[in-house]
């Protein structure tokens, strides 16, 4: 007997909520085993609302001690209460205050949603649907109401005590050796940002003057022992602070701003209302224990996480379908921070190439939806990819189709209009619609269709009338579920490229509307005449990656070096590389799967060098234009019968020949960026590392008699964990002398740093090889490094292996996908969330080959088969094997 799948919740089936609760004031009692909770909700019935409709309030694992209605108690006829409900019979027709008692057990929360215990801290996580395991209510984004939260707890034990707003009170409660503090927050929110913490937490605070000059009280708190690893993430806060100020218009509206970092956390961050709660992974670093990388998340994220004060929070959404609302734009929010920060292209690229190697395998594979779904089973398995990040290329789409300013206003329009609302997706379009005076009813397709709509492309040149055709296509291949796909707007912005490689100005004229350099494609075929072209231009098309498309074009090899050497948008020129890289990738791989000599082509292998020579690109972006195409990403450009071990004999093969190639280049490339004098985190420093160790990456397999030794060196003088971290990885995946001396140096070097150890835990896995296995298999098993209960740590040993080692993870003899469905049904007894999201990481099994998609789908009937999962689990099982 297999478990139930949960019902489906369906868009159009919304309906306003039936009361509003205006008013809450809890008052919690912590013990570690038995905290109580008192709610005085003050309850309205909704003008349309018949008399005499029951309230139900929604509840998860609760238990009722006392009901009362105006300070009497309740009669037990008026009510039932069960772990999942309340049912209030016939309430008043006029306001009324109801005061509900439940006792929760924090200790035994194992799936980190509503309140828990991190290493001793009380915390909570609300979003989207822990609240109801705090207390009853009618726990949905569009009930919104003014929080006054009582927190009281032992003073030994909790010290620090924080809840979401302003501080209104503090005090000790006699003789019970308990305190209490009483925090009130002014603006209206749905549960989903309660947030509470009470723990023994060091506390480290600053401030910040808004532009109006409103002086704000900031403060990270933290474990003891970390206090000194919270100052990049303070400054990334104040960054943010004034960014939005600055380009946005968005000030701060508390008196204090508290971030909170707990080691046991399902997710990254939460935007709680005034107390961001957050994974310690983004805020804890010092160059010891932090990469390069590390740094870019935790400003990254912080700022996302303070954004959503505006997006999210102010304004929020209607319902859990209009998640993308708040998601997507405060994901452009933050790219946008980061670009500013740093470099734009480079923050471009990072983006495209996330958005290819997870939100396009998603939109091509079972678990497809819109960036605005239709229905769902469990709402948490929708914070994907294609909500965030899809969600956010939508918003920089239409940040191309109505313009700059266009944009500026329609936004500055949502926060007047939709401040303190939860509204849907139509609000925010209808804001642009009436400040840019544009119809988006096409472009809003974007928000309905899943799939990523393919675009082909032909181009032609007639030299008599001196024109240059390009004729465009789009459409969406086949989503399970969704009906033939209706064109969308497309903005592609382009260039046409002179022999000189400048662009060239060219008149078009007939049926593709071109704003400036932005083509808005809008019908199924369309074809654009350039015209005034005696000799034919390279056409470089979806510069900027102005739409989340693929592009289907021959191009020449020779046009693709031409606009890898001079196209004049960074992206493009990027782009070009990567498809020069691609193309020969396809080709190797076919040649290993035919048993056919594979040779690589000298004119791919060549254009490293001239990349290594350009003096014209800064280091970050020379780095990123010196990476192959991950196997993943070969793997999906192959799209079906997918051989994981062929692939990566390719990528391997043609690493090895640029770098035998270029070894000279290469070991210039390092001495150039070679890094003097103390660690600085700062973006140029970031790059010249990123390139001295992708220069590295190469010249560890280019044959050259010192190449090992110099990874080894390099390993033991590292100044930094970004470098040491690169070298490990490459002593260990590479299989050079010393790696296993290199991971016990590291070992004892970290071994009291969780989070440096997840990366030694992530090392490990995603070595290629088979001996890699066992050893996941053994690490699990010691209790001394892996921890179950840690998200952090299954992330780091098993998320890695099943995403980030694709010839393992699909091992022909079955064991890479036994070892993940073993753990995804151990983990999903204590906490759905991880172990669904360790499933998806079956999402592309049918695209293997046959032998390995019969093996992963054996694994995956296992699961289905098991009588108790999750519905977490359960949701993302039977879409996958649907
Ligand atoms: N809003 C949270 C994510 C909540 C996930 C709930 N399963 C973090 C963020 O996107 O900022
Ligand atoms: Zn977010």
């Amino acid at each position: 007997m297999r478990s139930e799948t949960a019902p489906a919740i369906r868009l159009e089936d919304y309906q306003p909520p039936a009361y509003r609760i205006d008013k809450v004031h809890l008052t919690v009692q912590l013990d570690p085993l038995e905290t109580i909770v008192k709610a005085v909700l003050s309850i309205v019935m909704q003008p349309d609302t018949a008399v005499g409709t029951p309230l139900v309030l929604d509840g998860d694992e609760l238990t009722l001690i006392s009901a009362r209605l105006d300070g009497e108690d309740l009669s037990v006829s008026r009510y039932e209460a069960a772990p999942d409900r309340f049912e209030f019979f016939e309430p008043p027709s006029g306001p009324f205050e109801l005061s509900l008692t439940t006792r929760i057990n924090p200790q035994s929360n194992t799936k980190l949603m509503g309140l828990y215990r991190s290493s001793g801290t009380f915390c909570t996580q609300c979003e989207a649907e822990g609240f109801r395991r705090i207390t009853y209510f009618l726990d949905r984004p569009d009930v919104l109401a003014v929080y006054t939260t009582r927190i009281e707890a032992s003073k030994a034990d909790c010290p620090v005590l924080l809840a979401n707003g302003n501080l209104a009170e503090t005090g000790d409660i006699e003789k019970t050796g308990r305190h209490f503090a009483v925090w009130h927050d002014p603006h209206p929110k749905p549960a989903y940002l309660f947030a509470l913490v009470a723990g023994h937490l060091a506390q480290v605070p600053d401030s910040f003057t808004t532009a109006s000059g409103k002086a704000v009280q900031l403060n990270i708190y933290v474990e003891h022992g970390n206090e000194h690893l919270c100052d990049w993430a303070m400054d990334s806060l104040k960054r943010s602070m004034r960014w939005d100020e600055e380009v946005f218009g968005r000030e701060y509206d508390l008196d204090v701003f508290n971030i909170v970092a707990v080691s046991d956390f399902n997710m990254g961050a939460m935007e709680n209302k005034g107390l961001n709660i957050f994974n310690d992974k983004y805020v804890l670093a010092d160059p010891e224990t932090a990469t390069d990388q590390d740094y870019a998340n935790i400003e990254a994220v912080i700022a996302h996480e303070y954004f959503h004060n505006w997006t999210g929070n102010r304004i929020t959404c209607r319902d859990w379908f209009q998640l993308c609302l708040k998601e997507g734009l405060t994901v452009f929010r933050d790219q946008e921070f980061t670009s500013d920060m740093r470099s734009r292209p480079v923050k471009r690229i990072t983006d495209v190439r996330l958005l290819k190697s997870h939100q396009f395998p998603e939109d091509a594979g079972p678990l497809a939806h819109p960036v605005r779904p239709r229905l769902y089973h469990e709402i948490n398995n929708f914070y994907t990819a294609t909500v965030y990040e899809k969600g956010a290329e939508v918003v920089r789409m239409l940040k191309t189709v109505v313009g700059e300013t266009g944009f500026r206003e329609g936004l500055d329009l949502y926060f007047d209009r939709h401040d303190g609302d939860a509204t849907t997706i139509e609000a925010f379009l209808a804001c642009f619609e009436d400040a840019a005076k544009v119809d988006l009813n096409q472009f809003s397709l974007w928000y309905e269709q899943a799939g990523t709509p393919l675009v082909s492309v032909k181009t032609r040149h007639d030299p008599k009338s001196q024109t240059f055709s390009v004729s465009l296509s789009q459409e969406v291949p086949p989503v399970p579920g969704q009906k033939s796909s209706k064109p969308a707007l497309i903005p592609l912005r382009f260039g046409l490229i002179g022999a000189d490689g400048e662009d060239i100005e060219a008149i078009s004229d007939n049926g593709v509307e071109i704003v400036g350099d932005v083509m808005l494609l809008d019908k199924a075929r369309q074809e654009v005449v350039f015209s005034g072209l005696a000799s034919p231009p390279t056409l470089s098309l979806l510069r900027g990656f102005s739409a989340p498309v693929r592009l289907s074009q021959q191009q020449r090899e020779e046009d693709l070096r031409f606009l890898a050497a001079h196209d004049n948008d960074p992206f493009n020129r990027w782009q070009a590389v990567q498809t020069l890289c691609m193309q020969e990738l396809l080709r190797l791989t076919g040649c290993i799967r035919k048993q056919e000599t594979a040779e690589t082509s000298d004119a791919v292998v060549e254009v490293f060098g001239s990349v290594l020579r350009d003096q014209n690109i800064d280091a970050a972006l020379k780095s990123l234009a010196l990476t192959l195409p991950s196997e993943a990403d070969i793997a999906q450009e192959i799209g079906k019968n997918v051989d994981p071990d062929a692939i990566h004999s390719a990528r391997l093969l043609l690493r090895k020949a640029i770098a035998f190639h270029h070894r000279t280049e290469l070991l210039k490339a390092m001495k150039d960026v070679a890094s003097t004098g103390a660690y600085s985190p700062d973006a140029t420093s970031a790059g010249n590392r990123s390139l001295a160790n992708r220069a590295l990456h190469y010249y560890a397999v280019s044959g050259a008699d010192d190449a090992a030794q110099l990874v080894w060196e390099q390993f033991t003088a590292a100044n930094n964990m970004t470098d040491r971290l690169a070298c490990l990885t490459l002593l260990v995946h590479d299989h050079l002398a010393h790696g296993d001396e290199a991971l016990k140096a590291y070992q004892a070097r970290h071994e009291k740093s969780s989070l440096a150890m997840d990366k030694w835990l992530m090392v490990q896995a995603t070595a290629p090889g088979p001996e890699t296995l066992e050893k996941v298999r053994r690490l699990k098993s010691d209790a001394q490094l892996y921890d179950v209960t840690n998200p952090n740590r299954v992330r780091a040993l098993l998320q890695s292996f099943a995403t980030g080692n694709p010839t393992q993870f699909a091992r022909t003899d079955g064991a890479g996908f036994e070892l993940i469905a073993e753990s995804v049904l151990e983990i999903d007894k204590r906490n759905p969330q991880v172990a669904s999201r360790l499933l998806t990481s079956f999402r592309s099994w049918r695209a293997l080959d046959s032998h390995r998609s019969t093996l992963a789908e054996s694994a995956l009937l296992k699961i289905s088969s098991c009588e108790e999962l999750s519905r977490d689990s359960r949701d993302i099982i039977d879409r996958t094997l649907q």
